[in-house]
């Protein structure tokens, strides 16, 4: 591409903060902070193969689950990052119990969400895993921040955007203005303008889904499975399926091609398993502001008031017309497989 059309993260963000009336900067020094990290946890992952980071890192998190050594490494490189951009008064990381009170910054007024590596059971087999992150206004008049302050319902997001670390590295944002994508080029270590205003299709042709889970989905589900996999050459189905399992590698691909990912309740975990603050909120940000669509099967996500920090949400999120005729089917499986 040549120089002069080359628009940078950083110059994309000042010249769309001239779009706030009462920007004052503060958000874009949270961005800063955040790309920074970003390209600390590239540099990370990128070298996971050759060095002594990869493996478990012998601990476990919040959710008992195994933690990684990249996990940890990107938990402490995000944290320190948003600490020290001085606008965020309280971090809260799918990998820690608590929320991280900043020292000294109990009264700035952003509060950000972070899941540092989701799909990090990706990292041993060298598929893309990922970065998410959410922002929200500090809420009370309150001198100091609170939990209650970060139970926040998803359509207060004033940002949200992932990095997925893939074969290439692309960080995916949000403030409410549209979607944009940008690459990070290597050899000059900046994000550059790769997909201005992201459209998702209002279809598509892949359902993604973790199907060994099949006899424990509700009928619904299971019935919304069955259409996807029928033959029906008006409806361009059967549909295919792609699953990683990470998350933030199957959400982009929808993002771009159309199509719909789920994570339903199962009879095991009744709430689904991604995390309603880290990982389902965001995601609805960024697909409604693409022209999609999130729902829980009940409500749309955005409107879920969280009670807990570390809750779980059952997720259908993608192109509209394929969330809309899944949630049809999750209401009345009665209906189901004849068109
Ligand atoms: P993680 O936060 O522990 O990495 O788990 C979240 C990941 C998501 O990236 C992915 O969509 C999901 O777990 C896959 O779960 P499953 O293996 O049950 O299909
Ligand atoms: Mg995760």
């Amino acid at each position: 591409m040549p120089f002069a059309e080359i628009i940078t993260l950083e110059q994309f963000i000042v010249d769309q903060q001239s779009l706030y009336k009462d920007a004052d900067g503060s958000l874009s020094r949270i961005f800063r902070s955040i790309e920074l990290a970003t390209k600390i946890v590239n540099r990370d992952v990128r070298k996971a193969g050759l060095v002594d980071i990869l493996g478990n890192h012998g601990g476990t998190n919040t959710h008992g689950e195994e933690q990684k050594k990249l996990d940890v490494i990107a938990n402490d490189i995000f944290i320190a990052a948003l600490s020290k951009s001085g606008e965020v008064s309280v971090v809260i990381s799918e990998e820690n119990d608590d929320p991280i009170f900043v020292e000294g910054a109990e009264e700035e007024k952003y509060i950000v969400a972070i899941d540092p590596l989701d799909g990090s059971s990706n990292i041993d087999v060298n598929a893309s895993i990922g970065t998410i992150f959410s922002i929200y206004r500090r809420p009370s008049n309150s001198k100091m921040v609170t939990v209650e302050d970060c139970l926040q319902k998803g359509k207060h997001q004033v940002a949200a955007g992932y990095v997925i670390y893939g074969s290439s590295t692309m960080l995916v944002y949000t403030t409410g203005l549209g979607v944009n994508g940008f690459t990070l080029d290597d050899s000059i270590q900046e994000f550059c303008l790769s997909h201005p205003n992201i459209q998702t299709p209002t279809t598509g042709k892949v359902f993604s889904i973790n199907e060994g889970n099949y006899a424990d989905f509700p009928d619904g589900v299971k019935a919304y499975i069955d259409y996807c996999k029928e033959k029906d050459a008006s409806t361009n189905r059967p549909y295919g399926a792609r699953y990683i399992g990470s998350l933030i590698a199957d959400f982009h691909r929808n993002l771009l091609k159309g199509g719909i990912f789920m994570y339903p309740p199962t009879e095991k975990t009744p709430k689904g398993k991604l995390r309603l603050m880290y990982e389902c909120n965001p995601m609805a940000f960024i697909v409604e502001q693409a022209g999609g669509m999130a729902s829980t099967g009940v409500e749309r996500i955005l409107d879920v008031k969280p009670t807990d920090l570390h809750q779980r949400a059952p997720i259908f999120i993608g192109s509209t017309e394929m969330v809309e005729k899944a949630l049809e089917m999750l209401n009345h499986p009665e209906i189901a497989v004849t068109n």
